[in-house]
């Protein structure tokens, strides 16, 4: 018998967790007014996390997935991305959409269940996919219209560990590497699928090994340093203009429960999460940021107030605004409303003037 292929698996970490750069070489070209940005958008999503678990637990939104622990993972990459490369995330990537220029109010209106909030055409994301994987694919058809277009442009597919078991990700991965898609697959590796740990999940090593079946590349990084994960995204979407897709692997962890319906104590104990406070993306990059003389503690301080107001601000007017009007239930689905439904239209008005 001979080997007829070998393969490696690249890693990359440009930041350690003490602050330090240790891959001086691969360091991203960013000016310091983009390194601050990149800190006051990790400061945003974490401060819009905070406060979306405090109005889940008051009634005043539904369901949440934090993303706790995941804002390298999820600012870098979605920093690197040009105005035409569309993102199609799944439910835990509001820092996805806050660094695309989304405003905190209509992800909460989002949460209140409310469609208006859903609606990202201008920051180019889609709308959150709640059953895993389902987005995957979504993300190779519109990296294969790109080829098929030859636009420079790519799409980003956002998903976890979990989803990588999932018929979905091998057929989107398949098509991309048959049809030369200009797509970005970004696994956030948080190590759990809600209870399930990742070592129960697959049986591979790294999830990033896994793009070698598809005849393409891929890396994992550090998804806790935003420089690993901006460079490593960066460099991907670079190929991917040219058809040669890329999965990228952020080896990172879930630091919350898994949404607010989880309690994570019950299979998971408080002292594990509690080791991985010390690898904080937030932290390390103040500390290198204050380190390299780019930030003053002032500064950090500054970011920190603005950015609470910001999210106070958007509470405020996502309460303010006025709920749409109960028939819009119904009102788009047909040109003329059949009969049977005329009686429902009636009933829904009825509720809704009740509730007022
Ligand atoms: C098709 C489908 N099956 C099951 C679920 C329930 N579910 C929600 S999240 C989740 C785990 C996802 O894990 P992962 O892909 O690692 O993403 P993470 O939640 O860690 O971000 C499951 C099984 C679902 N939403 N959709
Ligand atoms: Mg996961």
């Amino acid at each position: 018998m001979k080997i007829i292929k070998k393969f490696e698996v690249p890693y990359l970490q440009i930041l350690d967790e003490t602050g330090k750069i240790v891959s001086k070489r691969e360091m991203p070209k960013l000016s310091k007014e983009e390194l601050k940005k990149l800190y006051y958008l990790m400061v945003l999503s974490r401060a819009f996390d905070e406060e979306s678990i405090l109005l889940q637990r008051q009634g005043r939104i539904y369901t949440y997935a934090s993303l706790y622990g995941q804002e390298a993972a999820q600012v870098g990459s979605a920093y690197a991305l040009e105005k035409d490369d569309i993102a199609f995330p799944s439910f835990r990537e509001h820092g996805v959409y806050l660094t695309r220029g989304a405003k905190p109010e209509a992800l909460f209106l989002y949460h209140k269940g409310d469609e208006r909030g859903a609606s990202s055409k201008d920051v180019n994301v889609f709308m959150p996919s709640i059953p895993v994987g389902s987005q995957i694919p979504h993300a190779t058809g519109a990296g294969m219209a790109f080829a098929y277009q030859k636009k420079k442009a790519a799409a980003i597919g956002y998903f976890g560990d979990g989803s990588t078991s999932k018929g979905d990700f091998h057929e989107a991965m398949n098509f991309a590497g048959v049809f030369n898609a200009h797509t970005v697959f970004l696994c956030q590796n948080n190590q759990f699928a809600i209870s399930l740990p990742v070592a129960e999940q697959t049986e591979a090593e790294t999830i990033a090994q896994k793009a070698i079946a598809y005849g393409f590349k891929g890396i994992r990084v550090d998804g806790n340093d935003i420089l690993a994960v901006y460079k490593a995204t960066k460099d991907a979407l670079t190929e991917a203009y040219t058809g040669k897709p890329t999965l990228i692997e952020c080896l990172t962890y879930r630091m919350g429960d898994h949404t607010t319906s989880d309690d994570a104590s019950k299979y998971r104990k408080p002292e594990e999460a509690k080791k991985h406070e010390k690898f904080d993306p937030l932290l390390r990059f103040k500390k290198y940021l204050i380190k390299a003389k780019i930030l003053t503690e002032a500064e950090g301080k500054k970011i920190q107030e603005q950015v609470k107001k910001e999210v106070e601000e958007g509470v405020k007017s996502f309460e303010a605004m006025k709920p749409y009007p109960a028939e819009d239930i119904i009102n788009y689905l047909f040109e003329k409303l059949p009969d049977e439904l005329i009686p429902e239209l009636d009933e829904i008005k009825k509720i809704a003037e009740e509730s007022k």
